[in-house]
């Protein structure tokens, strides 16, 4: 039986726990718990950081309470949907109230996800104006689904450093950043601290955000906490094989043999801004990278493409190759060859520099290139 998730509400009075903290507490916190706990504990709640600890600062049901009552709130990912921007409106919506809301189509491992956690595809929303938004899994304007009223942005919820351009926001809002592996561990972990049992298919789609974005919790941004919760919801899901369901979706992920060369640059891309410059990053992550690598002068055509017709200043992709941990760098000119180089150093060859060890755009990709695009221009 399939749920409608945009139907989902929780009831009104809940105990509520603890929730917000900033960077800082994050950290101290993850240095505190990693020291007392062991891998696969969840209890990291209440008892232990709850509302009592006055270290956290911050009132139990505080982000709770502000949006109470919110009328017309939507909660949404990056404008290009991956599977835990996706399932981060889902969880946030079920925690929070409000609907989720996709700002673009799903791509082929959140379509797998989906089928497989037995939720709903809901449509995609081309315009938010008038919505109160709620942001999951980003942070930057340049993300920004279209008709967002900087006004009317309720919250940001994410796991992304605050980068060249952060959202301008008029208000004083909720903003809560943690460096987990995944937003939707921080809506996990929000739902714990709430007292909020998932439903199944929502537990299901909160282990495939964190499968996807942790690359099966082997990428270097996974935390205790993802591997904690993911244990936590695999078994809450009856999911019994994790590396399973993390092989298939990376299956699912690689399967691109039906998509143009412009559609694999785009299907998982964020433009940023580094040192004043408007900077593109498509990444691949694939079991099978040599069936890209095979359509490199293909995929370059496309990248000098979508350069000029979205006006960015700098444009890269990279096929990442998940089975063998490492990255093919791609570009589209000359300049931004010489930013690849400086950013990963190392030899090109056939057209590639390939980046061994190198899988996460966020935690390596972009901010390698952002330091190599900020020394340009200090140059
Ligand atoms: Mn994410």
């Amino acid at each position: 039986m399939k749920i409608l998730i945009s139907s989902l509400s929780i009831s009104g009075e809940r105990p509520i726990a603890g929730l917000l903290y900033l960077l800082g507490t994050a950290v101290a916190l993850s240095l505190s718990l990693l020291l007392s706990f062991p891998v696969v504990s969840v209890e990291v709640g209440a008892t232990e950081r709850g509302q009592d600890n006055p270290s956290t600062g911050v009132p139990a049901d505080f982000l709770r309470k502000e949006l109470a009552g919110r009328e017309n709130l939507v909660w949404t990912g990056h404008t290009i949907p991956d599977t835990d921007s996706f399932a981060a409106s889902l969880l946030a919506a079920f925690i929070y109230g409000g609907k989720p809301g996709l700002p673009g189509a799903l791509n082929p491992e959140s379509r797998f996800a989906i089928d497989e956690c037995d939720v709903d595809e809901p449509e995609v929303i081309e315009d938010f104006s008038g919505m109160t938004m709620g942001l999951v899994d980003f942070n930057q304007s340049t993300q920004l689904p279209p008709g967002t009223d900087p006004d009317s942005i309720a919250a940001i919820i994410d796991h992304h450093a605050i980068g060249g351009s952060p959202i301008n926001i008029p208000n004083v809002i909720t903003i809560e950043i943690r460096p987990w592996g995944s937003t939707a561990t921080i809506l996990v972990d929000h739902a714990q601290k709430l007292g909020i049992e998932l439903p199944v298919p929502l537990a299901c789609m909160g282990l495939a955000a964190i499968l996807s974005d942790t690359v099966n919790l082997t990428s270097p941004t996974t935390t205790v906490y993802d591997k904690a919760y993911a244990q936590k919801l695999a078994k809450r899901a009856g999911i019994t094989d994790i590396n399973q369901l993390a092989e298939r979706m990376l299956l699912a992920k690689s399967d691109l043999g039906g998509l143009s060369a412009r559609d694999i640059v785009l299907l998982d891309y964020k433009n940023f801004e580094f040192g004043g410059k408007k900077v593109g990053i498509g990444v691949a992550e694939t079991l099978t990278a040599q069936q890209l690598i095979n359509r490199r002068y293909q995929l370059k055509s496309a990248i000098e493409a979508q350069k000029k017709e979205s006006g960015v200043d700098h444009l890269f992709f990279a096929i990442v190759d998940t089975r063998d941990n490492k990255s093919y760098l791609l570009w589209g000119d000359d300049e931004d060859k010489h930013i690849v180089v400086s950013a990963f150093g190392g030899d090109i060859k056939d057209d590639m520099l390939v980046a061994d060890g190198v899988i996460s755009r966020k935690r390596q990709i972009g901010p390698s290139i952002q330091r190599a695009v900020e020394k340009l221009g200090a140059d």
